[in-house]
């Protein structure tokens, strides 16, 4: 085996789907990677690597909410920007992508252009074009043609300045034809290969390919289809397909693809679909061959490991360790659910160093908006990337005078599937001297698996509230979930000014971030401050916010 040619999958761990994928030589010498990013902001996140190993996030495509406002309205939970297809031509980058609000369907192209792929503000305003169907991807031709290729699988040609369309038709419609989607087009010994995901996101999803000596076609199928499958196997690695590949500078070949932790059982996989990495053989007029995908996998040779790699943003799979210091930012990483209210977050104000100020929505995570409108959530967040891991934030102020005020963390798959364990302003049962209903702060841990989610957990968990303990006012509450093992969240509070005082708050499985309205999200772990609906506008402080992964898990 050859030196230095063993990793480990997902090479981008937790939710990032329908990854796209370069290698890019002159002055970058590096690796990029796009995923799918639906209602998060910012979005349309961009990872680079000089090793394949090391993924750093460079920027977000998708950084400023007049690019994409659409976002903002969109009301299901899995609508949004799916499946970037990335690709770098005569010295610039270029990130297309399919916009829709799932329901109603309706799909929207966007285009977006850079020549410095490290600053998510270098990212130009969109080029919106009409688009017929999901996943776009765009290919130069050696005539000068650009062409835009999506899924059906369709063909029309495409002027990149304007937007301007040629004709659709479909080139071809997959070897099962069975939902053909996510198409890229390459270009190798004087064919056209067409490579395509299918058979849906799912336990039958798998890539196939095939080719033409004419980019319109006919193509022909490859006798080796499915040609990256994991379909009917137990391995742990499941739903592999939506894939891209790409070569490095010795002119080895890799593919990317998206797949889930979740075994053939399929109940359990909270991180959703994740990017793996394999390698390619890919003989001249041959068609592809494509490494089945395992947690560890071994090829070709790796480029040198290095983390010399441009950039601020962390590098996927480090912890966070993250004490808003003053002059800090919010972390690159952080992601809100569509945007959130004006001014609800700031780092270290004035009076408060070394807290994330975090001002009250009025709608809590789980919005009791009617499907008309969304309501902005004062919520941020961080993608989960390990099965078993502690996430906890100091809570250093909080001191509500309403009912239903609530600062907390959450495991939150979409606003129908999350678990919360929250610091909330409620009656005590008590009454004062004057008969009026006194007020007492409370920790709740609450689970929200709204029945039409249809999760893959159908029991009920019954929410737990305990009020504070003696002694805890005046001290930071330290909020932590923990992810036990491979199947189960378990939710606490400590008080940080005592530091044996801990309160097990309660247990829920992974399963309710599994499935249901989710399917095409992953858990994201933060904190968050609400109203309940109510009139209170407390703030909270938190500080010490902390991620630690306990290592991966390739089954
Ligand atoms: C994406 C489609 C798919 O657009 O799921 O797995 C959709 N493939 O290609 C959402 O990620």
């Amino acid at each position: 085996m050859a030196k230095n040619s063993s990793f480990t999958n997902p090479i981008l761990p937790g939710w990032h789907s329908d990854p796209s994928c370069i290698y890019v030589a002159e002055e970058h010498n590096a690796f990029f990677c796009a995923t799918s990013s639906f209602l998060t902001f910012p979005g349309m996140p961009i990872y680079a690597s000089k090793d394949l190993v090391n993924w750093r996030l460079a920027s977000h495509v998708f950084s400023k909410p007049s690019q994409v406002p659409q976002i903002g309205d969109t009301v299901s939970q899995n609508g949004g920007l799916w499946a970037v297809t990335l690709r770098y031509h005569k010295g610039k980058f270029y990130a297309i992508v399919s916009y829709t609000p799932l329901s109603p369907w309706a799909v929207t192209g966007f285009l977006f252009t850079t020549t410095n792929p490290y600053d998510s503000h270098a990212w130009s305003s969109p080029l919106v074009f009409p688009l017929l169907d999901i996943d776009p991807s765009i290919f130069w031709d050696d005539d000068g043609t650009t062409y835009l290729h999506f899924s059906g699988i369709h063909q029309q040609t495409i002027d990149l300045s304007t937007g301007a369309l040629g004709p659709a038709s479909i080139i071809w419609k997959g070897f099962t034809e069975f939902i053909p989607e996510g198409p890229h087009v390459y270009k190798k010994d004087g064919y056209y290969y067409l490579m395509i995901g299918e058979g849906g996101t799912e336990l039958g999803h798998h890539e196939v390919i095939a080719r033409s000596r004419n980019i319109s076609g006919p193509y022909t199928s490859a006798p080796s289809n499915p040609i990256l499958s994991n379909q009917n196997t137990t391995e742990y690695f499941q739903t592999v397909g939506h894939a891209d590949l790409f070569q490095d500078a010795n002119k080895n070949w890799w593919g990317a693809a998206l797949a889930t932790r979740s075994g053939p059982e399929w109940t359990s996989y909270p991180m959703g679909r994740e990017t793996v990495l394999f390698h390619v053989t890919w003989e001249a007029g041959e068609w592809p061959v494509l490494a089945p995908v395992r947690g560890r996998m071994s090829g070709w040779p790796l480029p040198k490991r290095t983390r010399d790699i441009r950039g601020s943003g962390p590098f996927v799979g480090d912890p966070d360790v993250i004490d808003f210091h003053p002059g800090s930012k919010i972390p690159a990483h952080f992601v809100h659910w569509r945007f959130p209210p004006k001014d609800a977050f700031a780092v270290s104000e004035r009076g408060h160093p070394n807290t994330l100020r975090i001002r009250p929505s009025v709608a809590n995570l789980t919005s009791s908006a009617p499907a008309s409108k969304v309501e902005e959530l004062s919520l941020v967040m961080r993608v989960q990337t390990d099965t078993r891991f502690v996430f906890s934030v100091d809570v250093v102020d909080f001191s509500p005078k309403l009912e239903d005020e609530e600062t907390g963390v959450t495991a939150f798959l979409t606003q129908t599937q999350h678990l919360d364990l929250g610091i909330v302003m409620l009656a005590t049962g008590k009454r004062d001297a004057k008969g009026k209903e006194e007020l007492g702060l409370h920790l709740r841990f609450r689970v929200t698996n709204v029945p039409s989610s249809a999760s893959n957990f159908d029991g009920s968990i019954p929410t737990v509230v305990k009020p504070l303990p003696r002694g805890w006012e005046g001290a930071p509450i330290r909020l932590i979930v923990e992810a036990v093992n491979e199947t189960h969240y378990e939710f606490s509070a400590a008080s940080v000014g005592k530091p044996k005082a801990v309160e097990m708050m309660g247990v829920a499985p992974a399963t309710i971030l599994s499935g249901g309205d989710g399917p095409f999200t992953g858990t994201l772990v933060g904190a968050y401050a609400t109203s309940n609906g109510g009139a209170g506008k407390t703030e909270a402080y938190i500080s010490r916010w902390r991620y630690q992964g306990k290592g991966q898990d390739i089954g």
